[in-house]
């Protein structure tokens, strides 16, 4: 019932030229079985909206501010990321936590803001090592999910990714088993927290996914895609990680 999502997120990459890779993977995935959501830095969110034309791709952003306008130098709103064709929006990202600072309060008012705009809120939680290590990595997890998740969220309005800070970008990805106990512990806390929706919202993987892992990591219970950063950037990269979801 949950339709899967194959998510890339570029972070601070990617240049005009790179949406020849945009073209690439719409024409490898012509009539895609999944959703795939693509969330470049704000610049390029025009131009992708652009070169995907007709195709079922959609282009996200990878943070919004609380507000939708006003005196916030350097930020940008909600309504104006949709504006410039975006869908959806990253919020709560561990490299924003980590970042600047942002807790997951600020991390639920952002996802208030993309539900005012319509775009779709990837609400994104995770431990450190140093939590997992202490034993507390469900507590902490479920602290942020509690905590950065509006009241009344839906299938329909956010996605929950799940990344542990010790897997992204590092090749380190968490085992089979210790993604299976989260996203079932996610699931289980939605039942309780957004009992209507929780069986729609879908729960994604982030970590180091790739074409060698995802087929392994799409067969855990409970997960329904994947948030991939460093292997979303090149169709010859992604598009073997939306067929493992297909
Ligand atoms: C986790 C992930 C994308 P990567 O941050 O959000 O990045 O796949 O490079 O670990």
């Amino acid at each position: 019932m949950r339709r899967k999502l194959a998510a890339g997120n570029w972070k601070m990459n990617g240049s005009l030229s790179a949406m020849a890779e945009v073209q690439a993977l719409c024409e490898a995935h012509p009539e895609p079985k999944v959703d795939m959501l693509l969330c470049p830095p704000a610049t390029l969110i025009w131009p992708m909206a652009s070169m995907r034309g007709e195709h079922p791709l959609a282009v996200g952003a990878q943070d919004c501010h609380p507000e939708d306008k006003g005196a916030h130098t350097g930020d940008i709103a909600a309504p104006m990321l949709r504006e410039a064709g975006a869908t959806a929006v990253i919020v709560g990202h561990s490299e924003r936590r980590a970042d600047h600072g942002e807790s997951s309060e600020t991390v639920r008012a952002k996802a208030e803001a993309a539900h005012r705009a319509g775009l779709l809120a990837v609400v994104c939680v995770g431990e450190t090592l140093e939590e997992r290590e202490a034993g507390r990595a469900l507590e902490v997890v479920g602290e942020q999910l509690a905590a950065s998740l509006p009241p009344g969220s839906t299938g329909e309005t956010v996605v929950v990714a799940y990344e542990p800070v010790w897997a992204i970008g590092t090749g380190k990805v968490a085992g089979t088993e210790e993604i299976g106990e989260m996203h079932g512990f996610l699931r289980e806390a939605l039942r309780k927290s957004h009992p209507e929706a929780a069986d729609a919202i879908r729960l994604l993987y982030g970590g180091s996914v790739k074409g060698s892992n995802a087929a392994e990591i799409f067969a855990v219970p409970d997960v329904d895609g994947a948030l991939v950063g460093g292997a979303s950037l090149t169709a010859e990269q992604f598009s073997p990680i939306v067929t493992a979801l297909e």
